[in-house]
């Protein structure tokens, strides 16, 4: 009887040992439906500008997010039926601010081999200043310009004393043919180690002073439309005639009326 459970114990344990494939990624965030429109201006424009999206709080890092400097960062993350859009949030240190930092996220796909077979790059400066890249080859990147796609990004940022800000817009899919293809409930981003043979989803920080890159895996999942946010068939509640309300209680006063002169006609011929 004891080896029998002996054996039961060491076949649970044997299932739950053995590593998943895609294991729950720590900085994975479910992108939002997009509610409230984004004005891409570097900041929080208005106040509920972003209070629609899903965030995450991240650690950017030099060597993938591996070594210091550490970078306490927050993201927020939402789409609508054709844009994904981000609010970068790092915590910087004033002393080495400079205005050619830039925010970036780049989405590449690995084979088994660790040859990239794809890959996209969305950069966007402070000052308004966007690039979208492609082709990277373990070093350097080559502009969408230049491989006969388009600049899709639209981004802005500032550093505010204590944190920069960066906002970023870019197609779903802009069909240029060099960019991400990203569609509704699909997961992006499974790698957090720069070896690892799944497909890649960095954000960075490129610290130009500095001449190095502040990055951390992320992962995210598109939402698809959110259906508290569509009208449902059959349309809206129509407006009901004022007759109709008004009806029943002229019809109730009427029969008040009635009643009264009736009990009056009553208690004069009881008399
Ligand atoms: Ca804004
Ligand atoms: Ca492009
Ligand atoms: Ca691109």
């Amino acid at each position: 009887m004891k080896s029998i459970r002996g054996l039961t114990l060491v076949f649970v344990l044997s299932f739950l040992l053995v590593p998943n494939a895609h294991a729950a990624h720590e900085n994975a965030v479910d992108s939002a439906w997009l509610v409230t429109p984004v004005a891409v201006d570097g900041d929080i424009t208005y106040s509920n500008e972003w209070s629609d999206a899903n965030s995450i709080d991240i650690v950017l890092g030099t060597n993938y997010g591996r070594s210091p400097p550490f970078l306490e960062t927050k993201i927020w993350v939402k789409n609508d039926a054709t844009h994904i859009y981000f609010l970068i949030c790092v915590k910087y240190e004033y002393l080495n601010y400079d205005l050619r930092d830039k925010a970036y996220i780049y989405y590449v796909i690995p084979d088994e081999s660790r040859n990239i077979i794809f890959s996209d790059k969305t950069v966007t400066g402070q000052l308004g200043d966007t690039y979208d890249l492609f082709n990277y080859d373990g070093a350097t990147w080559q502009h969408d310009l230049d491989g006969g796609g388009a600049n899709d990004v639209e981004g802005m940022g500032h550093f505010d004393g204590i944190f920069y800000w960066f906002e970023i817009k870019k197609p779903l899919n802009s069909q240029d043919g060099i960019d991400w293809a990203l569609g509704y409930g699909d997961t992006y981003g499974y790698a957090d180690s720069p070896i690892d043979i799944d497909e890649h989803l960095c954000l960075g920080l490129h610290d130009k002073s500095e001449d190095y890159d502040v990055q951390a895996f992320i992962q995210i999942t598109i939402s698809p439309p959110d259906v508290k946010n569509i009208i449902p068939v059959g349309g809206t509640v129509e407006a009901i005639p004022e007759m109709e309300i008004i009806k029943p209680i002229i019809l109730r006063v009427l029969v008040c009326s009635a009643i009264i002169i009736l009990a009056t006609l009553l208690a004069r011929y009881i008399r």
